[in-house]
């Protein structure tokens, strides 16, 4: 039971009205979306406690309980339908007569409309139990399907709570995957069975030379539909041949010449790899894959790929090939860092442009799609500018203007939306120690980049999503979230 109920509901009398109602076109919402039509009235809703028991249709049920934990204590006279047939992902919100109609044809168009009406009655002053809400239709479609963010888990630890936290957070502003990076050179941070030395030797490390830490099978899959009651995907990798380190320490079998190597708790990249001439690595990968695509009801896996500066080509080309298709085989798609568009590429492996934009257009000429995650751009780990307390800055500063003020449409030669899955925001770890770390690198600067993935572009406007950002800030100041103050909201 969801424990409050409403209300008395109806067109507000006109002689009733205060004179501040705002019109559902000028509420801060954000991602902004696709489409509001401003309505003539006003309706007003007042809730009163009492019981509530969530629809027994699962795409509704999930949609009432996501709205029940975001806004507790406010339940409203809400119509839900799924019978037009909209886009994935998409929603029509209709405010008329102080009713509230939601229509969309799947559980994450049911969602996003809830994520959207959080907002309205947020910014509504809807918390004080009684509220105005203007007329009008809010229509809207992700321009997007998938809007992504990447937490790094193997340079620092996250815990289960922590992770938990962030999907909280991300949600709200409709990322709909959650990419954990769960292996690297520093850690080992996924329970596989049969080899335990991977979280006994592989998870004792992270870097700084701090304790690390690593998921059960079980925390993963609770963090897992944790997520997904979200709205949020959970997207596993393991990083291979190169960033293996951690997996090589426990494992020598897996190196080259079999020969030991101590666990790494530097920042250094491209010094290992797997010895991709044995036999037993692929049965290694193989174990790690099928009990991963078992714990994971998405249909991606990470392979990552990058950055293997201690393999041969031709033996990267080789290793490549065989994990998309050891992927395949327990029925999931690959997803890899662009240099993986130098080998052969399976139908549907997703290439993630980070650094080499000629890469992803390889990849679009192989026919696959491309994730847009530009380092100089998306990059949550590169510091706002030189005064920033952590981060690095290989890539660019990047302050919440730029990460708001490019076209994923535009940015590689050759590469337009048809061939873009989505956008993804990754947060490395080598400097993120803490949540509040994590809250200063990723907000407000995620808002920006979800609002690039979700918002058309010629719906998008700096100024006006400045104002916007500026009200979103101090709602998540509100809920304890460290934002940064950044210069540019002054
Ligand atoms: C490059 S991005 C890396 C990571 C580092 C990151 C730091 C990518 C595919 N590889 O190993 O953590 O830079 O910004």
């Amino acid at each position: 039971l969801l424990p409050v109920l409403l209300l008395t509901c109806g067109p507000a009398p006109e002689d009733n009205i205060p004179p501040d109602v705002p019109q559902l076109s000028t509420l801060p919402l954000l991602p902004l979306p696709a489409e509001i039509t401003d309505g003539e009235g006003v309706s007003y809703y007042k809730t009163y406690a009492g019981d509530m028991t969530p629809s027994s249709d699962a795409t509704i049920g999930d949609a009432q309980r996501y709205l029940q934990q975001r806004m507790p204590g406010l339940i409203l006279p809400l119509q839900y339908r799924t019978s037009e047939r909209l886009a994935e992902g998409a929603y029509r919100i209709d405010f008329a007569d102080g009713e509230i109609e939601i229509q969309a044809s799947d559980r994450d168009g049911m969602l996003n409309a809830v994520k959207t009406l959080a907002q309205v009655l947020h910014f509504s002053g809807a918390d004080a139990g009684a509220v105005y809400i203007s007329e009008g239709e809010i229509s809207d479609t992700p321009r997007y399907a998938y809007r992504g963010f990447m937490l790094d888990v193997a340079r620092h630890f996250f815990n289960p709570e922590e992770v938990k936290q962030v999907v909280d957070r991300i949600a709200a502003y409709k990322i709909n995957h959650l990419h954990l990076h769960l292996s690297d050179d520093q850690g080992w941070r996924i329970e596989i069975k049969g080899y335990p030395r991977l979280t006994e030797v592989g998870a004792a490390t992270e870097v700084d030379g701090t304790p690390g830490g690593f998921y059960t099978q079980a925390e993963y899959s609770d963090l897992v539909d944790y997520a997904q009651q979200r709205g949020i995907t959970v997207i596993p990798e393991i990083d291979m041949p190169g960033h293996t380190n951690a997996a090589l320490s426990a494992y020598p079998i897996l190196n080259v010449d079999g020969e030991e190597v101590q666990p790494y708790t530097g920042t250094n990249v491209g010094f290992s790899t797997f010895d991709v001439d044995q036999d037993s690595v692929y049965v290694f990968i193989n174990d790690v894959v099928e009990q991963l695509a078992a714990l994971t009801p998405g249909p991606y896996i990470h392979l990552g790929g990058d950055e293997s500066d201690a393999t041969d080509h031709e033996d990267y080309v080789r290793f490549i090939d065989e994990v998309q298709q050891i992927v395949q085989q327990h029925g999931k798609t690959a997803i890899g860092w662009d240099e993986v568009a130098t080998s052969k590429l399976a139908p549907g492996t997703v290439v993630q442009l980070w650094a080499h934009p000629e890469y992803a257009l390889q990849a679009k000429e192989a026919g696959n799609p491309v994730l847009m995650s530009p380092a100089t751009r998306t990059y949550l780990d590169m510091q706002y500018d030189s005064t920033s307390r952590i981060g690095l800055h290989w890539a660019a500063y990047i302050e919440v203007d730029s990460a708001y003020l490019w076209d994923p449409a535009t940015l590689a030669p050759g590469i337009s939306d048809g061939d873009i899955l989505g956008i993804e925001a990754p947060l490395w770890s080598e400097t993120v120690r803490t949540l509040e770390d994590i809250d200063y690198l990723t907000f407000p600067r995620l808002l920006a980049l979800a609002e690039v993935g979700w918002t058309p572009q010629d719906r998008r406007e700096w100024e006006d999503f400045k104002r916007r950002l500026r009200a979103q800030v101090e709602w998540l100041e509100a809920q304890g979230v460290g934002v940064y103050a950044s210069r540019v909201l002054e």
